[in-house]
């Protein structure tokens, strides 16, 4: 540990976190990174973490037979409210193994297509609120409905809920909840336990009140869905989780773990989605260049088809890349652990025991020049052209993270977002606030703060 560096700062007690904002430590952390190199650790009250990010250390943390997921920090934080959820379940619980079984099916092709026309249905209650605002010379809010645009969506496509979102001024209660709890989990990372039931006792209660709300819209749910009395059951995410059996052991859910996961897909489902949609939207306004070419690529492949196919999706190879370029900059879930399986030495330089943990920066990864140029902050698509791919080193673009315990809902996610960036590319000019400049959010995961956009129609009336 001592060849690791970490900041000269440090003061007995606290360590090197004072004058840290609480409700920034990621860009915080990104300072330090930048300062003291691709391996550096921090010490916060009597903790000390290790973050890791330069591409050869994080290619080597990638190794499955040597390294897994940990579930700790702001994962770990989230354990109170949906426990052994694909999510959060520790490597060893049972659940994990029986409820990816179970659901992987629900994220194959066949199933992605039959999310596809719900994905358009919430998309077009989308332009309806945006063609509203065009008319009234409004500026949209991005962020805000980008996150009632995912939120419905994997509402609707995971468990055939309406949550209404579009028809409402305010964020959907459930939101509400959701956004506290997340906030809530963050800042129990930077508090330190022995202090923190002072510090946040009013935050705990509300907090105990945000999780019961979740869990009793969840078991209005699957109670309505159990009933019959609901829409949807097509064979949902909802249906496999209450009818389907492991095909080996011919295991099922219980009731308890199925909320569990209920509330695990409504939250990955959604924070992280519409943040990459937010980001894509910021940077394309910003890029006249980037924005001309992803529409010449949607006019050429839709034509003047009123909606996209299924297959019309993937076929938009440019729009792909300015997400995942977006997804470069900022990865929405911006961090994950990593935990050795035995005694290792990461890089070949630092030993650890069965069971040490490092923090992997997503976010300090996707800038290491040594895998990206010496220009990494720039945005560039190009960058994801399969030549330019091919030349870089593995394991250097991890936005889903890595492994086994990797993003289920990767897919989802990039047809939904693609999707949504294809149709409102087509149909509307994007105008940037010019006296805005990028403010990042965070909740555990990444969002654009404040990002407003004026829109002109750019599609004759339909
Ligand atoms: Mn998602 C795991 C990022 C969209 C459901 N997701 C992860 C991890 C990252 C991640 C990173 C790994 C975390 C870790 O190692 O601790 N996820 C994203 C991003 C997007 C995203 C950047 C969108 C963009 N995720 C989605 C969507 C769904 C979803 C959409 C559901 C429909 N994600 C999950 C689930 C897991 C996960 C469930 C946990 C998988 C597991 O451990 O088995």
């Amino acid at each position: 540990l001592d060849r690791i560096p970490h900041p000269s700062y440090r003061v007995p007690v606290v360590g090197d976190v004072l004058g840290a904002n609480v409700r920034t430590p990621l860009q915080d952390s990104m300072r330090v990174a930048a300062r003291l190199g691709p391996i550096f650790r921090r010490k916060a009250f009597a903790k000390e973490f290790v973050f890791v990010w330069g591409a050869d250390l994080a290619a080597d943390i990638a190794d499955e037979s040597r390294f897994a997921k940990h579930v700790g920090l702001g994962v770990a934080n989230l354990r109170p409210v949906v426990g052994d959820g694909l999510f959060t379940a520790y490597n060893h619980e049972a659940n994990w193994q029986l409820a990816h079984d179970i659901l992987a099916p629900g994220f194959s092709r066949d199933a992605m297509a039959g999310y596809h026309p719900l994905m358009l249905d919430v998309a077009r209650r989308l332009t309806a609120r945006w063609d509203e605002r065009e008319r009234a010379g409004a500026a949209v809010d991005v962020p805000g409905d980008m996150t009632k645009l995912a939120l419905e969506t994997i509402s609707r496509a995971g468990f055939g809920h309406d949550f209404g979102s579009f028809e409402r001024e305010r964020p959907h209660p459930f939101v509400t909840s959701m956004v506290g709890i997340l906030a809530f989990a963050q800042r129990r990372n930077v508090i330190p336990s022995l202090i923190a039931p002072m510090l946040l006792r009013g935050a705990a209660r509300r907090n105990a009140a945000d999780l019961e709300y979740l869990n009793h819209t969840v078991d209005e749910i699957v109670t309505a869905r159990r009933d019959g009395t609901a829409a949807g059951g097509r064979g949902d995410l909802l249906d496999r989780m209450l009818d389907v059996a492991h095909p080996d052991t011919g295991e099922r859910l219980s009731a308890e773990n199925i909320r569990r996961q209920v509330i695990t897909f409504l939250v990955a489902g959604h924070e992280t989605t519409s943040g990459a949609l937010s980001f894509a939207l910021h940077y394309l306004s910003r890029h006249p260049e980037v924005l001309a070419r992803a529409r010449e690529e949607i006019d050429r492949v839709w034509g003047d088809k009123e909606e996209p196919a299924y297959e019309d999706v993937a076929k938009l190879r440019y729009v792909r890349r300015v997400l995942d370029e977006a997804l470069r900059l900022w990865p929405t879930a911006p961090a994950f652990a990593r935990e050795a399986r035995g005694t290792t030495e990461l890089g070949g330089a630092h030993p650890m025991l069965p069971g040490a943990w490092a923090l992997v920066l997503t976010i300090m990864l996707h800038r290491d020049p040594v895998a990206w140029g010496p220009d990494p902050e720039a945005f560039d698509p190009d960058r994801f052209e399969p030549a330019a791919v091919r030349s870089r080193p593995a394991h250097v673009y991890k936005p889903f993270g890595t492994g086994a315990r990797a993003c289920i809902g990767r897919q989802f996610a990039l047809h939904e977002a693609t999707l949504v960036l294809g149709l409102l590319l087509r149909r509307y000019d994007l105008h940037p606030d010019p006296g805005y400049r990028l403010r990042i959010s965070e909740r555990l995961t990444l969002m654009p703060d404040g990002l407003t956009l004026k829109l002109g129609r750019r599609t004759p009336q339909a």
